[in-house]
C-alpha cells in the first residue's frame, strides 16, 4: 500500500478535479505483476493501468488500491468490473470512495465473490486527496483563507494603500499555494478596490497552463473591464452574500473542491462567522502601521474568552533579510 500511495502522489499529477489514485497488483508469491496510477481526469483509472501491465498475470492476483475501485461509468470505468473480469481474487483498499457518483465498488466486488479488505493506511490515503475527500464528504469545497498583515495586524494603511504588505518572496509563495487549489475567491469589494487578476503565475510572472476558476462573490454589479473578467481564466460571479450557499453551488454546479479565499476583511469575516474556513495561511510582515484596516472585519466578538481560536500547524520564514516574512499555517479549533 505504501508503494501504491507513492504512485498515487507521483509528481506532476493534477490535484483536480479527480483524486490521485495508485494501484499495485501482486501475484500469490508477493511479486509485483502490475502497477499504475491515475494521470488526471479523462485518462484511465489506476486499476486499469495496472491490469494492462499485468495482462494474464492478473488472474488470481491481489489488487492493492489507495481508493475503493469505482462502480460507475464516468469518463472511464467501472474498475470494479474490470478487476472481476481480469480474475483478480483479492482487493485491499485504503480509502472508501466518498464520491456518491462512483461509490459501491466494494459491494460489487464482494457480490462477485472476491475477498475484500478495507482500512489499510486510510489516513495517509485521505491526505493524498485532502480537499477532494473533504468536498465529497461535506458537499462543499475545502476553504483556505489567505491574508497578509503587518506585525500590528493591519492589511492596509489608513489611506487604503495595501500594495505590498507582504514581500516579493512571500507573494511568490502565495502563487505556489494558489496553484494547489481549483478556485480563487474574492468579494465584489476587492474587485472594486484592487482590480486583481487572480491568476496563478510562475516566478517570471507568466500564467500557468491550468488556471483555477476565478469567483467573485456579492450582488453588486461589476464593470466588464475589470481584470478578473479577462480571458486569462474562467470567471463566475456568484450573486449571494451567503458563504455556505456559494460553496454549495461551487461544489454541486462547478465540481470545485478547494477554494483559496483572498477576499478582504468583509468576506473573510463572513466566512469565519459561517464556520466555513478550514485552513488559514497568514503572511506576517515586519512592518508597523499603527493605524489602518484590520485583516478581518467585525466578528461580533467583544470579550477575549469569546475569541475565535486557531491552532498553528506550521511556521516558516519566507524570504531573507528585510524581505523575510513569517508564514503561519493554522486551523480553526472547532468548538
Ligand atoms: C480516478 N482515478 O484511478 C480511480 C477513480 O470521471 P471519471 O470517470 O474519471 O471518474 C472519477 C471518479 O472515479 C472519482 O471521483 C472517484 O470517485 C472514482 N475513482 N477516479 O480519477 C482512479 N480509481
Ligand atoms: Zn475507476
Amino acid at each position: 500500500m505504501r508503494r501504491a500511495l507513492a504512485l498515487a502522489a507521483s509528481p506532476g499529477v493534477p490535484l483536480h478535479p479527480n483524486p490521485r489514485v495508485g494501484c499495485v497488483l501482486l501475484a500469490d508469491d508477493g511479486t509485483v505483476v502490475g502497477e499504475g496510477f491515475h494521470h488526471g481526469a479523462g485518462t484511465p483509472h489506476a486499476e486499469v493501468e495496472a491490469l494492462r501491465v499485468a495482462g494474464e498475470r492478473a488472474r488470481g492476483a491481489t489488487a492493492i488500491v489507495t481508493l475503493e475501485p469505482c462502480n460507475h461509468t464516468g469518463r472511464t470505468g467501472p474498475c470494479a468490473q474490470a478487476l472481476i473480469a481480469a480474475g483478480v481474487r483479492r482487493v485491499v483498499i485504503a480509502q472508501r470512495d466518498p464520491n456518491p457518483l462512483a461509490s459501491g465498488g466494494m459491494e460489487t466486488l464482494l457480490e462477485a465473490g472476491l475477498e475484500v479488505e478495507a482500512g489499510l493506511l486510510t489516513d495517509e490515503a485521505e491526505e493524498v486527496n485532502r480537499a477532494w475527500t473533504f468536498a465529497h464528504r461535506n458537499g462543499r469545497p475545502f476553504v483556505t483563507w489567505k491574508f497578509a498583515t503587518t506585525l500590528d495586524g493591519r492589511s492596509a494603511a489608513s489611506d487604503g494603500s495595501s500594495r505590498w504588505v507582504s514581500s516579493l518572496p512571500a507573494r511568490r509563495d502565495t502563487h505556489l499555494l494558489r496553484g494547489l487549489c481549483d478556485t480563487m475567491m474574492v468579494g465584489t469589494g476587492t474587485v472594486e478596490a484592487d482590480d486583481p487578476q487572480l491568476t496563478v503565475r510562475d516566478d517570471d510572472d507568466r500564467p500557468l497552463a491550468n488556471q483555477p476558476l476565478r469567483v467573485v462573490m456579492g450582488d453588486r454589479d461589476l464593470p466588464a473591464e475589470r481584470r478578473i473578467f479577462d480571458d486569462a481564466a474562467p470567471t463566475v460571479h456568484l450573486r449571494t452574500h451567503d458563504p455556505v450557499e456559494a460553496l454549495r453551488t461551487l461544489y454541486a454546479d462547478h465540481d470545485r473542491h478547494h477554494v483559496f479565499l483572498e477576499g478582504g476583511p468583509t468576506l473573510a469575516a463572513a466566512f469565519l462567522k459561517a464556520g466555513v474556513v478550514d485552513e488559514v495561511v497568514a503572511y506576517v510582515a515586519p512592518l508597523l502601521l499603527g493605524s489602518g484596516r484590520s485583516a478581518v472585519g467585525r466578528l461580533g466578538i467583544r470579550s477575549i474568552d469569546k475569541a475565535l481560536r486557531l491552532e498553528i500547524t506550521d511556521t516558516t520564514v519566507v524570504g531573507e533579510g528585510t524581505d523575510a516574512n513569517v508564514r503561519l499555517l493554522l486551523r480553526p479549533t472547532r468548538k
